[in-house]
């Protein structure tokens, strides 16, 4: 692999919070085993905020329904009063634990205690919970823990470890508490998070996972204090990557966000269905049954695993909607869950234009979200393939496999029914004769595109260490110094005429982006300028939240197969709104 994508690879491990130590830990490995065949949870976020619900004395709060306190700056003389009316009398465990199964989900994650300090369970260690604080006098994760035993789903907490804002020395309430000076968080550690993670590892019986979350400042020494306390009380349970200090036991990728490429670690993905954790009743932007779908099998496909969140309201009842697309997720789950549970991350790098591939063994699953109508084809796996079939009604499919030794171009092609079997995602499995192999070089597609992922590029140039990172979905941030540049090897088998085009991200819900760079490309000494403007949006297949802008910048030659390079130098590249240019990829589209 080159020292390129090594870097690019490292830099994305970076982004994403937290990180393992090297070498293999037996421990570890055997909590993961679990957790690792499960690929799908269930998060809920259930709490006080669902009362208000994202309003507050007759103001829509803007932002994620579980922050009303923190948006709104609601003192906590006020927010506390909220306990009084909490009474989710429809609250029934084996019904949400049943919306969990039937979608096909593992385990569940609930948030126990959240940023504003309230325990959703029975504490000893604070007042302020469920069971003393409330009309309801019941421990909902005791019932919770319960239902779960008995539908053999994995029971896991939430727990907030640094922010508290119902505690002067915890970290984030500065509108009662402006002066952080003031603030002892050593004694808010001791006196409540420890004893309330003991509470909940003692409590409940044997819980998969706890789910630390925004370690912010919080001390290698306490997210280490954690992590032992977790593995002394139940030496099974899982710690995740927010505990902080790259001390948990896999990696959290930020909220909605999807790792890219074939991840070789073991990492989770947070997904809510609309755009809110906690209950919000006027947030009815759900996304689609379809790109959960692919969501799942995206996040599979890098070895990951999905944690899709609901929300339930303050009488304690999952929304309809949320209920209703996680059941087709389930009957998506149903007839496809070989190729989800258990599955590994795809053998190539790179994302491929028809959908993504999981991995088992000697077996690869082909999912495929864009039916290419009578015949498919891939570049690149090594592995003979011994039998190729649908996983939905078993039908077989015959399978043409050549390697054009002038081009090393290894090419597989498969007959399909004219019709997809799924909308959403229609499974190809191939069986390997062993562990499926594949080239990891950037390689032309049969449709003879070239996609050069901006994570998979090499960095040069600039003043010492480049400012250009990649974040949690591999995209380019601070790219914002045109002395700063990039290249790619690729390999092609079919030269020709490309088109150039450059594909940018939008910021979050897409509500900003940021053009008018100068840009030069390079291929084979052909050299053509452009500028990075808004041709058109492009769908980003993984998700929703980062629409993807295209700019087309010119048209190159490549006289010959083989391996060649693409160097992508800014002239000048705007950054008045601080995000640069936020290159996705280059893509290199066949001109008729
Ligand atoms: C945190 C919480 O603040 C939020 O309320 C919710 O519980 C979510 C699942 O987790 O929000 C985060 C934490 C980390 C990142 C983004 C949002 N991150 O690392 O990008």
């Amino acid at each position: 692999m080159s020292i390129g994508i090594r870097w690019a690879l490292a830099a994305v491990t970076v982004a994403i919070l937290g990180a393992q130590t090297p070498g293999v830990d037996a421990a570890r490995e055997k909590r993961l085993e679990w957790w690792r065949e499960a690929r799908f949870g269930m998060f809920i976020h259930w709490g006080l905020y669902a009362i208000p619900a994202g309003e507050w004395k007759g103001q829509q709060i803007e932002g994620i329904g579980e922050w009303i306190m923190n948006h709104a700056k609601i003192p906590v003389a006020e927010y506390e009063k909220l306990a009084s009316q909490f009474n989710p009398v429809k609250f029934d465990a084996d019904a949400w634990v049943a919306v969990a199964k039937r979608a096909g989900m593992k385990y569940i994650v609930i948030t126990s205690k959240h940023h504003d300090g309230f325990a959703m369970f029975g504490s000893k260690a604070s007042k302020y919970n469920i069971v003393d604080a409330t009309p309801f006098h019941r421990d909902p994760m005791k019932e919770l823990a319960a239902a779960c035993h008995r539908a053999g789903i994995k029971l896991c907490f939430y727990y907030s470890q640094s922010q508290d804002w119902h505690e002067k020395d915890a970290i984030g309430n500065t509108w009662d508490w402006p002066d952080d000076t003031q603030k002892n968080f050593q004694h808010y550690f001791d006196t409540k998070v420890v004893p309330q993670v003991r509470e909940l590892l003692t409590n409940y019986g044997p819980i998969g996972l706890i789910w630390f979350d925004t370690p912010r400042n919080i001390s290698k020494e306490n997210s280490q204090k954690l992590a032992d306390l977790v593995h002394q009380l139940q030496p099974n349970c899982l710690v995740s990557g927010r505990v902080g200090h790259g001390v948990g036991d896999y990696d959290s990728a930020g909220d909605n966000q999807i790792s890219v490429g074939n991840v070789h670690r073991d990492w989770e993905t947070p997904v809510t269905l609309n755009d809110t954790w906690g209950f919000k009743k006027n947030d009815n932007n759900w996304k689609s049954p379809e790109v959960l779908i692919r969501q799942l099998a995206t996040v599979a496909s890098r070895g990951g695993n999905y944690l899709l969140n609901v929300g339930p309201t303050a009488e304690g009842v999952i929304p309809a909607p949320s209920v209703e697309r996680l059941a087709e997720v389930g009957k998506w789950m149903k007839v496809n869950r070989e190729s989800i549970y258990g599955t590994s991350a795809t053998p190539f790098p790179y994302e491929l234009p028809w959908g993504v591939i999981t991995r088992k063994p000697s077996k690869l699953y082909l999912h495929v979200f864009r039916w290419p109508g009578r015949e498919f084809s891939l570049y690149g796996l090594k592995t003979k393939v011994n039998r190729a079939y649908l996983l939905e009604g078993g039908r077989k499919l015959t399978v043409r496999q050549e390697h054009d030794s002038a081009s090393d171009n290894y090419s597989l092609r498969i007959q399909l029914p004219e019709r997809a079997p799924d909308a959403a995602d229609s499974v190809i499995v191939l069986e390997t004769a062993g562990h499926p192999d594949a080239m990891t070089s950037l390689l032309q597609q049969p449709d003879a595109s070239v996609t050069l992922p901006a994570y998979l590029g090499t960095v040069h140039g600039g003043s010492g260490m480049p400012q250009v990172r990649f974040d949690g979905r591999g995209v380019a941030e601070r790219w914002v110094d045109p002395k700063e540049w990039m290249d790619w090897d690729f390999r092609v088998s079919s030269p020709g005429e490309f088109q150039v085009v450059l594909i940018t991200s939008q910021q979050k819900y897409g509500r900003d982006w940021e053009g008018g760079h100068r840009v030069a490309v390079e291929v084979e000494g052909h050299k053509i300028e452009g500028t990075v403007t808004d041709q058109g949006k492009v769908e980003n297949p993984s998700n929703p939240y980062w629409p993807y802008v295209r700019s087309v910048i010119g048209l190159v030659r490549i006289d010959k197969p083989g391996v060649h390079k693409l160097a992508l130098r800014p002239g000048s590249i705007e950054s008045a709104k601080k995000f640069g240019l936020t290159l996705v990829s280059v893509d290199l589209v066949k001109a008729q």
